[in-house]
């Protein structure tokens, strides 16, 4: 980390501006040896690739620093509302691309390179990936840095600073194994630590009653142990370099880092503890995704980052504007699902009991303030906390959530809400041992709620969250996710980039809503082919990767069938994998049909603890060894699990992919952001009418996407009926026969009994809807084979995809937040 310049925005005397450096790659060159030499102490000849790698960013970070003073300035002298968007998980991969990219640096970065015989294309992979999320919902929040970022919405993200990010998978003899991430090993050029930005967090301890005389009396909270949390800042660049934001990170620090008494009275180790415990905070993300994480750890890392960004933001706002008043016409604060909620009573308490407000001005202030985004409606993953916990660890936070929620009840018995109604909007769970609901914290601590697709924001109004939708009707909204055009189609597929401008012009750069434009040229054989071609190069790529690195060769000519995501029940992998199997057992009894070649393509983390999950790689990885090494196949099918699946894997998997698996039981994905990287990237999608799913079909049109299944309100009568699978498989012998191989060990000779319980649930009870949709996903597949072998209608709907998802853009989901909820970014009325 280094010191070299101060982005915060309360630089109040304006420093003389730089001058602006030269873009071109003569200038670049000679700025690379400079950095080489001065800040790496090497010469050309004993520069390792990592040498050149760090000398080549710190040259492209001068020029992010030039924009990002100068976005700092402009929106601090402006005035502008600023949007604060709290995450506990930002997955952002590699940003050297990103930024040169953005800054259109390319070519003078490459040719400035050359001069020393140095390859951009190789250097920018050693890059670690910063992978400080589990999957969408933290890809979410990085694609949105960037797109407010390129569509000017002043901001700041708001997260922790992980030493170690999402653990690194490998699988060995067929299983998962977790190994630890280390994405700090050499250093990080991209973050500028900011000592001087440190705010004391708080735990434990006593809340004290102050009955000073002439006073109202007060509560002071005395926490019993303290820690540092310490600001890290990474330049966020949008396109074209026109406005720079901060990714702001909190790394979490003991207080007295060598408690002086202890170590003086010779007991070290005593006082290491100490630094020790603190600094546990921030050390590692929690790998779970679906399933809520329960531990105290968790919950400090929660409160920390909160109160720690809360902090940062009333000191800002202070030293601006010399008051909190208005704080609401400053700042929004958005909570990335609950796992920042705790916020809502931190604010109270900062508001009430260190600035002096009266509880009513507080409470208007932190609803106009923050609003909430829902991702889940799993009820597994919602987060809710032990009352006794909560209470031990943060004594004074409780007392204000008891004060919340008497006054919710109170308005909601106002309103003539009834008991069954005032249980569901209670913050407190009083059925399963007294937790504390941080949805519903959320909820009625923010002025706007909103789902991530339009279905999900529909179920969460029916169920969730149907008693406080029915209190406050006007709070939900949607807001369907996007994802950025600028990582995912420019950089991630520059063979389809320059092909499209070639085709319709550069306009689609800045407006990707131009990308409509090919539509026209669906029906042109030349173009078809030119675009197919691209795929090809890129399927290239795909295949020369899975050559290396599972010494499984695959044909690139042959449809590429992937499902890259998390490994989940609810994501049907395992569907996905039976009908593998099926159509294994079909070309082997019947090699005379017409079969199309496919590679059926997996990728994906599970949660360590999620057993189930985990069977599945397992159950994948079997039959990939069977079926690949059975020469009776003759290359019809192969089946791929390429392991560690992450940012950087899913920027060459995108671009390659023909077919699309989107096929989550429905109403159970909340939007999906993969289908929608690969329907922009030219694959068609298979995929139930889930999430996000439904609105592609509304774009797209019902004949460029293949929807199959029961729908979400089927599913949950089926639920209500107690549906289960045994009949369904009865009546199906391509189901059953499959089943049958996974049991009697033809893919597991060495385990017998290992998938017996996968397979007997999907008898007793089928939970996931699996042998209810078998059917419908096996005919719908047999159509995209009858589709693959008509090449120019497979082309022109590949070509449609693309032309017809511009609507699926970040920049458009931000756009809606900044106008519907945060009421910022540009033609925000001022305030
Ligand atoms: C995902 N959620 C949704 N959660 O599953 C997906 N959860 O449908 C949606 O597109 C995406 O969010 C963006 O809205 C998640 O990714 C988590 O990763 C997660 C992490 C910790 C705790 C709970």
């Amino acid at each position: 980390s280094s010191h070299s310049a101060d982005a915060d925005d309360d630089t109040t005397l304006m420093a003389p501006t730089p001058q602006r450096r030269q873009n071109d790659s003569a200038t670049f060159a000679s700025e690379i040896l400079e950095k080489l030499t001065y800040a790496i102490g090497k010469n050309p000849a004993a520069a390792r690739r990592h040498d050149w790698l760090e000398a080549t960013t710190l040259a492209v970070r001068d020029r992010i620093i030039d924009h990002w003073l100068e976005s700092n300035q402009k929106t601090t002298e402006s005035g502008e509302k600023r949007v604060c968007y709290l995450s506990m998980e930002f997955l952002i991969g590699r940003l050297l691309r990103d930024a040169i990219s953005n800054l259109g640096l390319t070519q003078s970065v490459t040719e400035a390179l050359a001069v020393y015989d140095v390859e951009l294309d190789m250097i920018e992979l050693l890059e670690p990936d910063a992978a400080l999320g589990n999957g969408g919902l933290g890809r979410l929040a990085a694609c949105f840095m960037e797109s407010m970022a390129s569509t000017g919405v002043p901001a700041f993200g708001y997260g922790i600073r992980y030493v170690h990010g999402f653990f690194r998978q490998e699988v060995v003899d067929g299983e998962q194994v977790e190994l630890p991430e280390n994405w700090l090993m050499h250093g990080n050029p991209w973050e500028f630590e900011r000592r001087e930005n440190s705010y004391e967090i708080g735990f434990g301890g006593k809340v004290a009653a102050i009955d000073e005389p002439g006073k109202p009396p007060r509560q002071i909270w005395r926490p019993g142990e303290r820690v540092l949390a310490v600001a890290y800042d990474t330049p966020i660049v949008g396109w074209r370099g026109n406005h720079v934001n901060t990714l702001r990170l909190w790394s979490a620090q003991s207080l007295d880092p060598i408690l002086l008494d202890a170590f003086n009275s010779g007991d070290h180790i005593g006082a290491l503890r100490e630094a020790n415990k603190a600094e546990a905070i921030t050390r590692v993300l929690y790998p779970a995704d679906s399933h809520q994480a329960g531990q105290e750890l968790r919950l400090r890392q929660e409160y920390f980052f909160s109160s720690a960004s809360l902090q940062d933001i009333i000191r800002r706002h202070l030293k601006a504007y010399g008051t909190l008043h208005n704080l609401s016409d400053k700042v929004a604060i958005q909570l990335n699902d609950t796992h920042p909620a705790v916020s809502v009573a931190e604010l109270m308490r900062l508001l009430i009991d260190v600035h002096g407000f009266a509880w009513d001005e507080a409470w208007t202030i932190t609803q106009a303030t923050f609003s909430y985004t829902n991702h889940t409606l799993l009820p597994e993953a919602l987060e809710t906390w032990p009352i006794h916990l909560f209470e031990r660890l943060l004594p004074r936070q409780m007392q204000i959530i008891y004060a919340i929620n008497a006054q919710t009840i109170r308005e909601a018995t106002q309103k003539g809400l009834d008991g069954g109604k005032i249980t569901a909007i209670s913050l407190i769970d009083e059925n399963n041992g007294r937790r504390v609901r941080m949805g519903q914290l959320a909820f009625v601590g923010s002025h706007a709620i909103n789902g991530v697709s339009a279905l999900h924001t529909e179920l969460m109004k029916e169920t969730v969250f149907h008693s406080l939708h029915e209190l406050y009707p006007s709070r939900i909204q949607n807001k369907t996710n996007g994802v950025t055009p600028r990582r995912w189609l420019m950089q991630a597929n520059p063979g389809l980039t320059a092909l499209v401008t070639d085709a319709i012009g550069p306009a689609f750069l800045d407006n990707v809503e131009k990308l409509a434009d090919l539509d026209a040229l669906a029906t042109d054989a030349a173009f078809r082919e030119k675009f197919m071609a691209v795929k090809l190069e890129n399927k290239q790529r795909l295949a020369k990767v899975i050559e290396e690195r599972l010494a499984i060769s695959v044909d690139p000519g042959a449809m590429f069938d992937i499902q890259v995501k998390r490994i989940h029940e609810y994501k049907r992998q395992f569907l996905n994998i039976i009908e593998a199997i099926a159509l294994y057992d079909q070309i082997r009894s019947h090699p005379e049909r017409n079969w199309q070649p496919r590679v059926k393509i997996f990728g994906g983390k599970a949660a360590p603890s999620y057993a189930q999950a985990k069977e599945i790689i397992h159950l994948i990885n079997d039959v990939a060894r069977v079926v690949n090494a059975d020469p009776s196949v003759q290359n019809l099918l192969k089946v791929v699990f390429i392991p560690n699946y992450n940012v950087s894997l899913a920027e060459i998997i995108m671009p390659a992919a023909d077919l699309s698996e989107q096929i989550s039981t429905a109403g159970l994905e909340a939007s999906g952001t993969g289908n929608m990287k690969f329907a922009l990237n030219g694959a068609l999608t298979i995929g139930t009418l889930d999430g996000a799913n439904v609105e592609m079909l509304e774009h797209l049109g019902e004949e460029n996407i293949y929807i199959f299944g029961l729908t979400a309100a089927e599913v949950a009568a089926r639920r209500r009926e107690a549906h289960s699978g045994r009949s369904i498989i009865e009546n199906s012998r391509l189901l059953r026969e499959a089943l049958d191989s996974i049991v009697k060990g033809v893919f597991s000779p060495d385990g017998q009994e290992r998938y017996a319980s996968l397979v007997s649930n999907l008898y007793n009870n089928d939970w996931w809807m699996i042998a209810a949709d078998f059917e419908a996903y096996w005919q719908t597949q047999r159509k995209l084979d009858d589709l693959w072998q008509d090449t120019p209608s497979w082309g022109e709907k590949a070509v449609r995809n693309t032309a017809r998802m511009s609507w699926f853009s970040s920049d458009r989901s931000i756009r809606e937040y900044a106008k519907d909820i945060w009421r910022a970014g540009p033609g925000a009325p001022a305030s």
